[in-house]
């Protein structure tokens, strides 16, 4: 919807006078806006971060949605739902932030549900237990968290400015995440149990959701010089672990890492090596649940057309009534 009213069609060659301009203006901290002009790359990187984003989240809440008839309790069925529905709403801020960059909605739809468009690896596993849900909101948004709360001082503004309220909802979501292993981990031997297999299965999917150690990261260079990205994958990673691990010990869990240990010297954590064919596979959409998530995304669509059409003929009515 915004896109009609942008700049796009100007050739904007990334080696000029202007190039210049905009990277002082970046180095000086100032905000880019839609009409500014602004590098090819940067409005191709822009694009590709923030609708691969949006599809992260939309297709984030099949897992989690999937727990909602079986929550526990009728407080639980409420939290979840209306944390599933934000993860919706995240969705639609970000595909109209990708929207102020030229690219049109359907366009992104399309990517999403042709199967071309990549969302986070992490929404490709599957949910089993309902310590699933807790592990979920604590490690995935915990995860989130970290690595978005840099993006709210994107250079480019809507980015930067959506991302204050996810940050914000997704904080949220991390503690009613926490607070179901909190309950889980207090409960009966069993259920202690099952926050334990969960975490087991979640821990080495959420470190890998930070993207590829720096040394094979190929956007990272050039995001951080134009400060779309404030700090790398491995930075990011680094400091997940450091926050989360004393949290999972006074749940009384065990890390599935025989070689998590802290290092008292630099006072991080130390982890072991990461499993990157495990990531290389489900991004080359061979993991647990790839096609299953995209049948439901496709099916969710396809069922949702008559919201679309009655929405449009409303609309219609409307105008004709003004
Ligand atoms: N999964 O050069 P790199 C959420 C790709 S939503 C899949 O380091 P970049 C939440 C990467 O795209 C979670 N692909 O890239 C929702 C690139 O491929 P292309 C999503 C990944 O962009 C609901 C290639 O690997 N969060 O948290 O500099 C409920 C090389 O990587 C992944 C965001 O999208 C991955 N995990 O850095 C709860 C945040 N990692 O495009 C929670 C915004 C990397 O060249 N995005 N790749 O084909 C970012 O911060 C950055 O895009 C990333 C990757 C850190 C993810």
């Amino acid at each position: 919807m915004y896109s009609q009213a942008l700049n796009t069609e100007e050739a904007s060659s990334d080696i000029s006078p202007d190039a210049d301009r905009f990277q002082a203006c970046i180095d000086d901290e100032q905000r880019i806006e839609p009409n500014d002009w602004m590098p090819d790359a940067y409005r191709r990187t822009l694009i590709r971060q923030i609708s691969q984003h949006a599809h992260s989240e939309v297709v984030g809440m099949l897992p989690e949605g999937n727990w909602i008839t079986r929550a526990p309790s009728l407080r639980r069925k409420a939290a979840l739902l209306a944390k599933v529905q934000d993860e919706g709403g995240h969705g639609l801020y970000l595909y109209s932030a990708a929207e102020t960059l030229g690219v049109s909605r359907e366009d992104l739809q399309d990517q999403l549900l042709s199967g071309r468009a990549k969302y986070s690896s992490i929404f490709n596993y599957p949910t089993l237990s309902w310590a699933d849900i807790g592990t979920i909101g604590w490690l995935v948004d915990g995860a989130a968290i970290m690595n978005q709360i840099p993006l709210c001082r994107c250079s480019y503004g809507p980015y930067a400015r959506a991302m204050i309220r996810v940050c914000r909802e997704e904080s949220f979501h991390q503690r009613q995440g926490y607070e179901i292993m909190l309950t889980l981990c207090q409960g009966t031997t069993e259920q202690k149990a099952m926050a334990q297999d969960a975490l087991n299965r979640w821990w080495w999917p959420c470190l890998m959701m930070f993207g590829p150690p720096d040394t094979d990261s190929q956007h990272s260079d050039t995001s951080m010089r134009w400060k779309i990205k404030r700090f790398t994958n491995d930075a990011l990673r680094q400091k997940f672990v450091d926050a989360t691990v004393p949290q999972g010990h006074f749940l009384g869990l065990n890390f599935p890492d025989p070689d998590l240990r802290l290092d008292d010297a630099s006072g991080h954590w130390q982890f072991g090596a990461i499993d990157w064919a495990e990531f290389r596979a489900v991004l080359a959409g061979n993991g647990p649940c790839n096609r299953e998530r995209l049948e439901a995304r496709r099916k969710a669509h396809a069922d949702g057309a008559w919201v679309r059409e009655a929405a449009l003929a409303y609309a219609a009515k409307q105008r004709i009534a003004a």
